[in-house]
């Protein structure tokens, strides 16, 4: 609770100017610079060689950018970002979303995928680091463990945005901002919609929770944030709560395991519409009825879990909207150009019943 309040917006100093990555260029100009000086000698004379060189130097060649004050035509801004993996729809969502909005940001987009590993994560940082990118996005695959290569970038100059999913780190100068979710208030909504509906239930409403990928801030918050609000009613007892890792297989997996030893179970609380639709898979095999027998309550609201609830298997989605692309890119352009941006920005979202969801799937951009 004490790790992500919101902070004062903070006011943002570019380190290092575009010169400092100056890639490429400075290595090429000087040989092409060193053969002309050598034909010109033969023909000239070492004066007029020099002066000739002068000029090409003066006319746009290496280290021009900061006497052009950022005006040159080789200013594209390079953003190295390191993805969590693919482990959902809601990941593929956010991948299209960052390719798109860097093309038409014109941004030079440096992408890798971790296969949901926190080492291959920290590589990936450590690589564009080396590279000298001019800004680092990423989304943590868990809260904790950053601040060695945090640090690494920091000394580099190189900006850190944290999308998606934040760090536990005390030192929040090691980023600049976390663009994202509020995962506790999503936890909350499935929560309120619990209680309401089992307002009126009779007996003990036995409860069965998937949780995302362990040391993830969304499966600890949306847990935390469910957990808060049921309380208020004793009925609601939570009897199981395993990870199914934010994916379609590890939700049914958990499921099949689930139906075996608690199977008068109320309700299954996923903590991502795949982990839904690997229980429905499971549910439905174990000759239940998703939706009826079982209420199913989910986060994310991506299509085929929209799909699932307009068909009345799930019961309630909290949104959480993938499209972090386009704020992500205007974060970038401002941290570069040194203007100053939120400590965190969050984003907008809302939450769907079955009807709401029918009404909505037509126009749902994922
Ligand atoms: O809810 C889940 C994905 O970090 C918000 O990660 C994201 C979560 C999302 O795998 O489907």
């Amino acid at each position: 609770m004490l790790r992500r309040q919101n902070v004062n917006p903070n006011i943002l100093n570019e380190p290092g100017g575009a010169a400092g990555s100056g890639r490429g260029a400075t290595g090429h100009t000087t040989l092409k610079e060193e053969d002309l000086v050598t034909a010109l000698r033969k023909t000239l004379g070492i004066a007029a060689a020099s002066l000739v060189l002068l000029a090409a130097t003066a006319c746009g060649g290496g280290g021009s950018d900061t006497a052009s004050s950022g005006g040159g035509g080789n200013d594209q801004i390079t953003l190295g970002f390191a993805q969590v993996g693919a482990e959902s729809g809601w990941r593929t969502a956010n991948t299209k979303s960052i390719q798109d909005s860097a093309k038409d940001a014109g941004i030079n987009l440096k992408f890798s995928d971790a296969q949901q590993k926190q080492e291959n994560q920290i590589k990936a940082i450590r690589s564009y680091i080396q590279q000298k990118v001019d800004v680092i996005a990423f989304s943590p695959v868990v809260e904790s463990g950053w601040d060695t290569v945090l640090k690494e970038a920091k000394d580099a100059g190189i900006p850190v945005v944290l999308t998606d999913r934040s760090v536990d780190s005390q030192d929040t100068s090691l980023y600049v901002t976390f663009l994202g979710s509020d995962f506790i208030a999503e936890g909350k909504k499935a929560g309120e919609w619990t209680v309401k509906n089992f307002a009126n239930a009779s007996g003990e409403v036995k409860i069965a929770q998937l949780e995302g990928t362990t040391g993830s801030a969304p499966a600890i918050d949306r847990a935390e944030g469910f957990a808060d609000v049921i309380k208020s009613d004793p009925k609601l007892k939570i009897v199981a709560s395993q990870t199914g890792d934010f994916t379609r297989a590890g939700g049914k997996q958990v499921t099949e395991a689930l139906l075996k030893s608690n199977p008068d179970i109320t309700m299954i609380y996923a903590h991502n519409d795949d982990m839904a639709l690997g229980a429905i898979e499971a549910i439905e095999a174990a000759g239940k009825v998703p939706g009826k027998d079982i209420t199913i309550v989910s986060v994310d609201a991506v299509h085929d879990g929209m799909q699932a609830l307009s068909d009345g298997k799930i019961n309630f989605i909290v949104e959480c909207s993938p499209l972090l692309g386009p704020q992500l890119m205007d974060v970038v352009k401002k941290v570069k150009a040194g203007e100053s941006v939120e400590k965190r920005i969050v984003t907008e979202e809302t939450t769907f019943t079955p009807e709401q969801a029918k009404e909505a799937l037509p126009s749902r951009q994922y």
